[in-house]
């Protein structure tokens, strides 16, 4: 057994996360090591060339003697429970009383001298941190944001140093492993199955989440959903819905400006903005956005710059994005749709607005979630489910006898058979409810294939 020198740090994972990591102990000073339990990450040599010196440990945690390791800093998608880190369980630092075992964010939170705005949710919440990062530059302020999403929390801090506003897009694995947060608002945006497979079941997803409401001075949540609302009090707390709000709510409602009734984004009583000025489309967009609007408020956005903003946002890639209408169909890249919450969302959202069906094209790993949710929408607005990848299988078994389905091999090929049955006036929708990870890199290549294979194969010449 390797011993880990006294008061040296351990960081685990050679990822993304793990370089930022070590990158921030380089830059303060601080003895580390890093491990990794693969038995030959790729870019070993890479970071041995960056941090000249520094120990790399490959293979089981098991292997090292943790018992005067100075701290543990796991990458998010490194699980608190993996062999070899059983012994720091309630173990706490002796000079600082902070828990031994924490995740990035705990370091980012010891450094941050500006506010913190952090969003967390099962889906949505790439759209609503780019958002209000929008809103933020619009505004003139000197944003940061990243997180979960785009570049690492730790390496703001370095890039951005003079920020007065860090957004932050937190994941539960990433929440599950920061003690206390204080961001100066957060959102819990909503919550459905996903990472099962990590947090065991919906409460356990849920419980991995909370952490968000640590000393946070003020909390945006789902009035629709209640697994979003904090178990104590916060200091100040606003609801958003896409009903028409109570009280103080964000809401959306029926006004008319003496230019006829229609839907608009409204903060109580006040009418904001007509749904149709927004670039993104769907009731679950306009949630997206009351949502940043909320977060906006509590940190001092004039509502102007925060409204242009909004008119302005075009969505983010792979996000419900249209990509071409051939022959009266339209082809829709929602690839990052890798729950069924988010597939949902997409169905519900679609399915109303077409003159004919859906053709859905779904399948990957499906992380152990249930798809029953599925089966009604999908009853109700598709034609065909084309199925692909790993738990193809298990999706097709759930939608038997309710929709009609074909399995595949990959999604070319359901491309292919989507193209041979749609009708004018048909949506072909990539919402895979799965992750990507058994036939793609990411959910981002899964996306590009999508939109490639549109383009190269359905799309001629104008
Ligand atoms: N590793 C181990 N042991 C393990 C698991 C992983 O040693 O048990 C090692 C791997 O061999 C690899 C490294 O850890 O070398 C990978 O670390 P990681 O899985 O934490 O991934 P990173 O590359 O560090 O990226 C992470 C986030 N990934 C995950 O949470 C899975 C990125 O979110 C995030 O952008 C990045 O940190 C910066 O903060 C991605 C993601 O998929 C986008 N997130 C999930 C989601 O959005 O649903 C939560
Ligand atoms: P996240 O970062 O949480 O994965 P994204 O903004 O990247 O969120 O969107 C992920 C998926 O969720 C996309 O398929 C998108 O269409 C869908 N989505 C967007 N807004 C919502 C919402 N309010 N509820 C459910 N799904 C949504």
């Amino acid at each position: 057994m390797h011993k880990v020198s006294p008061g040296v740090a351990l960081v685990v994972g050679l990822g993304v996360s793990g370089r930022a990591i070590a990158r921030h102990l380089s830059r303060k000073g601080t003895a580390y090591m890093v491990a990794d339990t693969r038995a030959a990450p790729p870019g070993v040599e890479d970071f041995h060339a960056a941090h000249p010196g520094v120990e790399v440990h490959c293979g089981p945690l098991s292997a090292l003697d943790l018992s005067d390791v100075g701290a543990v800093i796991l990458s998010p998608g490194v699980d608190p429970r993996t062999p070899g880190l059983e012994s720091l369980a309630g173990r706490v630092h002796k000079a600082t009383g902070e828990p031994l075992l924490v995740g990035e964010i705990a370091l980012f939170v010891r450094d941050c001298r500006a506010p913190i705005a952090a969003i967390t949710g099962s889906n949505a919440k790439s759209t609503v941190t780019s958002l209000l990062g929008e809103m933020a530059r619009t505004a003139g302020r000197n944003v940061a944001v990243g997180g979960n999403l785009g570049t690492p929390a730790l390496d703001l801090l370095h890039e951005q140093p003079d920020a007065d506003l860090y957004v932050l897009e937190l994941s539960s694995f990433q929440l599950e492993m920061t003690p206390c947060l204080g961001a100066e608002t957060v959102a819990f945006l909503n919550l459905s199955d996903d990472h099962l497979d990590r947090h065991g079941d919906l409460a356990g997803y849920r419980a991995a989440k909370l952490p968000i409401f640590r000393g946070a001075r003020h909390g945006v949540v789902n009035a629709e959903d209640p697994m979003t609302w904090p178990e104590s009090a916060l200091p100040a707390l606003d609801r958003f819905t896409t009903r028409a709000p109570e009280a103080d709510e964000w809401g959306v409602a029926e006004h008319d400006d003496g230019s006829g009734e229609t839907d608009w984004l409204m903060h109580g009583a006040e009418a904001l903005l007509p749904c149709h000025r927004l670039r993104l489309k769907g009731r679950h967009n306009q949630a997206n956005a009351l949502a940043a609007l909320a977060m906006g408020s509590r940190l001092g956005l004039p509502m102007t710059a925060m409204l242009e903003a909004l008119e302005r946002f075009p969505g983010l890639p792979h996000r419900g994005e249209l990509v071409a209408e051939v022959d009266g169909v339209t082809w829709i890249n929602d690839s990052k749709g890798t729950n069924v919450g988010a597939t949902l969302a997409a169905i519900d959202g679609l399915g109303p607005t077409l003159s004919g069906k859906l053709i859905l094209l779904a399948g990957g790993v499906g992380k152990g979630a249930d798809f029953v949710p599925l089966v009604a929408p999908l009853a109700r607005y598709a034609r065909e489910v084309v199925l692909f990848g790993l738990d193809a299988p298990r999706l097709q078994h759930v939608l038997q006898g309710r929709v009609a389905t074909r399995q595949v091999t990959d999604l070319t090929e359901a491309m292919r058979r989507a193209a041979a049955i749609a009708e004018p006036g048909d949506c072909v929708l990539l919402s895979p409810a799965c992750a990507s990870l058994d036939q793609f890199v990411n959910y981002q290549e899964r996306g590009e294939v999508f939109r490639r294979w549109v383009h190269g194969c359905l799309r001629r010449p104008a």
